[in-house]
C-alpha cells in the first residue's frame, strides 16, 4: 500500500469537480488510489466493491491486462495520427469490430471522445441526412422527459432534466419533448418490463400531428433510461415508437451510452428489445471507461446519403482532433476482445436473474418505495425526507462508502451496474450491506 501522504492531495482548491457537491467533499475527500477487478482502493488504504462499474462504463472490470497492455504498447508505437485526411489502421479496425456486434444495418462508425459528443454527432448526422436527401425543412428533434443525453447544447436541448437545462438559456431551437415513462403508481416493484406504459408511445403520434412528420427530423431516447433513476421501458413501447418514426421518416436514435457493451446480456439493448434504430451513439463500455472514446454508428442508407457529389470534396463537416485516436482504438480493441474472450455479455445474461432475485430482496426496508431492474441494472427508490429531497440517497451514498461499497444516487433512488466480471459472491455483499444501511435510520 502507497504512503498515504504521498497519495492525499494538499490542496483541492483548484479543481472544480464535475456533478459534485464540490464544497461537501473537499471538507471530506473521497479519493481513489488504485483498482482491480471488482474493487477500488481508497486513499486511506480500504476496499471498496464497485457496484457502479465506475460510472456505469468499466463493464469488463479494473486494470484488466489486455487493455492495459495494449495501451501501453499503442503509446509507444503510434502516439497520435491526425484524424483529418489520414488515419490508421486500428481505427479501421475497431470500426469493423464495432458493425460486427452492432444490430444489422448499423454499419458505418463515426468517433467521438464521450457520450455526450456522441448523441450531438448523432443528432448534427441526422439533420444533415435529411438535407442532403433535399429534405431540409426536417429539422426539429424530440427527445423525452426525464432523458439524459450528456452536457453538450444538443444533448441538453432534447434531455429533459430540468437541473441540466435550466441555466443555459434557449438551447437548441425546434426541440419537443415526449412524456417520460415512469409510472410508479402502477408499475412499482415491478421485475423487468412494466406491463403498464406501453401507450405513452403513442405521445409521438400527438407531437407528429401538432409539428407534421415533414419537419421532424428525428426522435432519440435511452432505450432504458439510466442517469433518472434507471426507467425501463413498458412492455411494447419502443416497437411502438419505431414503428411511428418508420411510418412518418423520422429517423430513431437510441442513446446507447449506458445500454451499450452488454448491461442488458446484449452486445446492445437495440438487440435486448428486438428493435433497431437508424442511429446508435455509444462510449463509456465502448474502452471500458479507460480511454476516452465515444462512436456512433449508423445505417448503411444514411452514410450513402452522404456519399455523392466530387469525390476530392468532405462529405461530412465534423469530427475532433481525437476521432478514432490511436490509443483509444487500441483500448476499445481490447476491451472488445476481453467481452468476447471472457463471454462477458452472456455472462451478464445469465447472472441477471441471480441479481434481480438479490435487488428485489430488499422490497420490505424502511423508506424503500420502488425496485427496478432489467439486465445487470438495478435501482432503489426511497421515499424523500420531507423538505431535503436528494439527502437520503446522499446518505446511503455516504455510508456505503465508508462501509466498502460504491453506489450512485440521482435524485432519491440508488442505481447500480456492477462490472459485468461480478461473481454471484459480489452480488450478495452489494446486497447484504446495502440491507446494514436501509435498515439504519437514514
Ligand atoms: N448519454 C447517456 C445515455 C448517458 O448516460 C451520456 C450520454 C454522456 O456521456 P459522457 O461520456 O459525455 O458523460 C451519458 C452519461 C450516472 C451517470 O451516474 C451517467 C452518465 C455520466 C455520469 C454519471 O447516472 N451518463
Amino acid at each position: 500500500m502507497s504512503n498515504r501522504l504521498n497519495t492525499t492531495p494538499n490542496d483541492l482548491r483548484a479543481f472544480w469537480m464535475p456533478f459534485t457537491a464540490n464544497r461537501q467533499f473537499k471538507k471530506e475527500p473521497r479519493l481513489f488510489v488504485g483498482a482491480k477487478d471488482m474493487h477500488y482502493t481508497t486513499h486511506d488504504g480500504r476496499q471498496v466493491l464497485d457496484a457502479t462499474a465506475g460510472l456505469w462504463c468499466v463493464n469488463a472490470g479494473h486494470c484488466r491486462p489486455k487493455i492495459t497492455e495494449a495501451i501501453r504498447e499503442q503509446a509507444g508505437e503510434l502516439d497520435y495520427a491526425p484524424a483529418f485526411q489520414l488515419g490508421h489502421p486500428k481505427a479501421f479496425e475497431l470500426a469493423n469490430r464495432l458493425v460486427n456486434i452492432a444490430p444489422d444495418g448499423l454499419n458505418h462508425v463515426l468517433y467521438t471522445n464521450s457520450g455526450s459528443e456522441s448523441v450531438d454527432t448523432a443528432l448534427k448526422v441526422a439533420l444533415a441526412y435529411h438535407r442532403v436527401k433535399g429534405d431540409g425543412s426536417r429539422f426539429r428533434l424530440i427527445g423525452r422527459e426525464r432523458g439524459y443525453h450528456g452536457v453538450n447544447f444538443g444533448g441538453i436541448s432534447v434531455g429533459g432534466i430540468v437541473a441540466n437545462r435550466k441555466m443555459f438559456g434557449t438551447l437548441l431551437t425546434g426541440v419537443d419533448h415526449m412524456p417520460h415513462t415512469h409510472q410508479p403508481g402502477k408499475n412499482a416493484f415491478t421485475r423487468g418490463e412494466p406491463e403498464h406504459g406501453g401507450d405513452l408511445a403513442s405521445e409521438l403520434e400527438r407531437i407528429v400531428t401538432l409539428h407534421d412528420a415533414s419537419t421532424i427530423a428525428a426522435v432519440i431516447v435511452e432505450p432504458v433510461a439510466g442517469s433518472t433513476g434507471v426507467l425501463i421501458p413498458p412492455k411494447g413501447y419502443l416497437q411502438k415508437l419505431r414503428d411511428i418514426c418508420t411510418k412518418h421518416g423520422i429517423l430513431l436514435i437510441f442513446d446507447e451510452v449506458i445500454t451499450g457493451f452488454g448491461r442488458m446480456g446484449t452486445p446492445f439493448a437495440a438487440q435486448y428489445y428486438g428493435v433497431t434504430p437508424d442511429i446508435m451513439t455509444t462510449a463509456k463500455g465502448l474502452t471500458n471507461g479507460v480511454i476516452p472514446m465515444g462512436a456512433v454508428l449508423v445505417s448503411s442508407e444514411i452514410h450513402d446519403a452522404f456519399m455523392s457529389g466530387p469525390e476530392h470534396m468532405i462529405e461530412f463537416f465534423h469530427g475532433y482532433t481525437y476521432s478514432g485516436n490511436p490509443i483509444a482504438a487500441a483500448a476499445g480493441l481490447a476491451t472488445l476482445e476481453t467481452y468476447k474472450e471472457e463471454g462477458l455479455f452472456d455472462r451478464a445474461r445469465d447472472m441477471a436473474p441471480y441479481w434481480e432475485d438479490g435487488l428485489h430482496s430488499l422490497k420490505d426496508l424502511p423508506n424503500v418505495i420502488d425496485i427496478r431492474n432489467i439486465g445487470t441494472i438495478g435501482a432503489i427508490e426511497l421515499d424523500p425526507i420531507a423538505g431535503e429531497p436528494t439527502k437520503r440517497a446522499f446518505s446511503a451514498f455516504l455510508k456505503a462508502y465508508e462501509n466498502g461499497l460504491l453506489i450512485r444516487t440521482t435524485g432519491d433512488i440508488i442505481a447500480m451496474s456492477p462490472p459485468l466480471i461480478a461473481e454471484k459472491h459480489h452480488i450478495d455483499e452489494i446486497f447484504g450491506k446495502l440491507r446494514e444501511i436501509l435498515k439504519s435510520n437514514i
